[in-house]
């Protein structure tokens, strides 16, 4: 008995759906009290997903801004939102400071980040795991997650979110950050991930290869990061570390040319060198040595990555081996859509796909705008079909699923500005209602956004802060049906629904934990909104 709403709120000129559960109809009320709409709710359906019995509430006209509330049939109120011409301005921002506030090696100032300070965290050296004799100054980058880890490959997919969006979206990126670097003259996005790259040239190695991760043996305790009492360890050189390296220097070298030729040119240099070891090194994937526990991002193959550097250092250098390289990759099965940190081949798509005309042949230009349409078109009807409107079925609820909800809207909102076909705009729209709290938890998973917003993230800061609340502007990971921490075992019950999967616990890392590239696809994807509706 509810209507699940986008409890941030939707734009006055967009389409707005909310999700009947288990009621006759509803009534749409604005902040005086009056009834605005009213509706029997068509016939419900089962929903796998969530286990529910549904119906899609789309109250699109009406489009005057202001506060609103839904009351069900059976007298249940809905959390309150807003219809607004800019309903994601604070949103956007916190979801890209995000980044400011999970940077590592450096004291967080009140002046920038408020009450959430800290001291300079992970400061010292860091030595090879497999020759502690050999250490060096690898200090910065982004904590990766609620752990303290810094992983090469999940950072190199939250930058390329960014950057992507950042070039994709440029107008929505016209604001300051309130960080160190804000005001001199780069637009502050680009100061934030340059922070991350930064770290990444750090952690190339004499012979161009990259080291897959810089972390403790084991995630430390709950404590502030500038407590961490652990030794941080380099673990060896992947192709996969090295490749999406490769991939995002060369993104970024094109990227800060205009604001800072010489950090452009550095880059470039490294993204070479990295490839210049690709080529003697055919494949080297990463297994987790059994002694160290943390995370692994594990990959089986290295195709994907290698098939973004060669896009991406091709777009650079216009070097004719390089499209050699993408065309021999493109007779293998790469997913052309993935945009996560195992799978990157999207990311060689949206390299190829806003090339300028002529730099590639029309054969590979359509493969490439083929898949994506194709896949836009499944994900829009799997969300047309089913009135929570993501396009998402059981098996998609596992760790992180809130990320596949998000690249999903990646996908879709690209689709649009390939086609301007209004339809994936608005399966776009649907997959961002779904995270801001239209689903069947009734829950917002980004910090301080929304009524019902998530309040307990699996996060060290958050928990070790002694700050009741988080940080705004946090993406939870989201329902996992194969939930696998102490926490939400005690919390979700066997044959739980899937979209029900969640617990709001700090402990509960398998449902419950923050990422950098689960925050960075809900930049892209409000950033896209942004540009088309606000600043067109
Ligand atoms: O996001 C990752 C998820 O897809 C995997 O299933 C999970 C288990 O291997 O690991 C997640 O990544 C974690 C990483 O290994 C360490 N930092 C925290 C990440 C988010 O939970
Ligand atoms: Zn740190």
């Amino acid at each position: 008995m509810a209507v699940y709403v986008n409890q941030t709120g939707y734009y006055a000129k967009g389409v707005k759906h909310a999700t009947l559960a288990d009621a006759d109809g509803w009534r749409l009320v604005d902040s005086d009290g009056r009834t605005v709409l009213e509706k029997d709710a068509p016939s419900l359906k089962n929903d796998e997903n969530s286990g529910d019995s549904i119906a899609l509430v789309d109250f699109s006209e009406i489009d005057k801004p202001g506060r609103y509330y839904f009351i069900d049939s059976n007298g249940q109120k809905s959390c309150t939102f807003s219809i607004s011409e800019k309903p994601y301005e604070n949103l956007f921002y916190d979801a890209v400071k995000m980044f400011y506030f999970q940077r590592c090696g450096i004291a967080l100032e009140e002046k920038y980040a408020g009450k959430f300070t800290h001291r300079a965290c992970h400061t010292a050296k860091v030595s090879l795991l497999k020759n502690p004799s050999v250490s060096f100054e690898c200090c910065g980058g982004w904590h990766d997650a609620g752990d303290y880890g810094r992983y090469v490959t999940a950072g190199a997919v939250a930058v390329a979110h960014l950057l992507y969006s950042y070039e994709i979206s440029p107008s929505s990126f016209e604001l300051d950050l309130n960080i160190p670097e804000s005001g001199n003259g780069i637009p502050d996005i680009l100061n934030e991930c340059r922070y991350e790259l930064d770290w990444f040239l750090k952690m190339q190695n004499d012979e161009g290869g990259v080291y897959h991760k810089c972390t403790s043996m084991h995630h430390t305790a709950f404590v502030m990061p500038e407590d961490d009492p652990l030794n941080f360890i380099v673990t060896p050189v992947t192709s996969l570390a090295t490749a999406d390296f490769a991939g995002v220097c060369a993104l970024a070298s094109r990227i800060y040319a205009k604001h800072d030729p010489e950090y452009a040119e550095r880059l470039r240099k490294a993204s070479l060198r990295a490839y210049e070891w690709l080529v003697k090194n055919p494949s080297l994937i990463y297994e987790n040595p059994e002694e160290c526990t943390t995370g692994t991002y594990g990959d089986w193959c290295d195709a994907d990555e290698r098939l973004w550097a060669y896009a991406e250092l091709y777009r650079l250098t216009e070097d004719k081996m390089f499209l050699n390289g993408l065309t021999d990759l493109l007779n293998i099965q790469i997913n052309l859509t993935a945009l996560g940190w195992s799978d990157v081949g999207g990311f060689a798509a949206f390299s190829v796909l806003t090339a300028p005309d002529g730099l590639y042949s029309k054969d590979i230009y359509t493969k490439f705008k083929q898949s994506w349409i194709d896949e836009a078109e499944r994900l829009t009807e799997v969300s047309e079909g089913n009135a929570y409107g993501i396009a998402f079925h059981p098996f998609n609820f596992g760790w992180g699923s809130n990320m596949g909800v998000l690249l999903n809207a990646m996908i879709l909102s690209f689709a649009h500005r390939l086609t301007g076909k209004t339809k994936y705009l608005n399966a776009a729209i649907s997959q961002l209602d779904y995270i801001l709290g239209r689903n069947t938890m009734d829950t917002s998973y980004v910090t301080g956004y929304g009524e019902k917003a998530f309040k307990n993230p699996h996060n060290r800061p958050t928990a070790a802060d002694g700050i009741d609340e988080p940080i705004p502007g946090y993406v939870s990971g989201g329902p996992n049906r194969f939930p696998c921490d102490e926490a939400a075992l005690e919390m979700i019950g066997p044959g739980t629904a899937p979209m029900k999967c969640y617990a709001d616990h700090v402990g509960s890392y398998s449902t419950n934990e923050i990422t950098i590239y689960w925050n960075s696809p809900l930049v892209f994807t409000l950033a896209y909104l942004m540009t088309v509706f606000e600043n067109n």
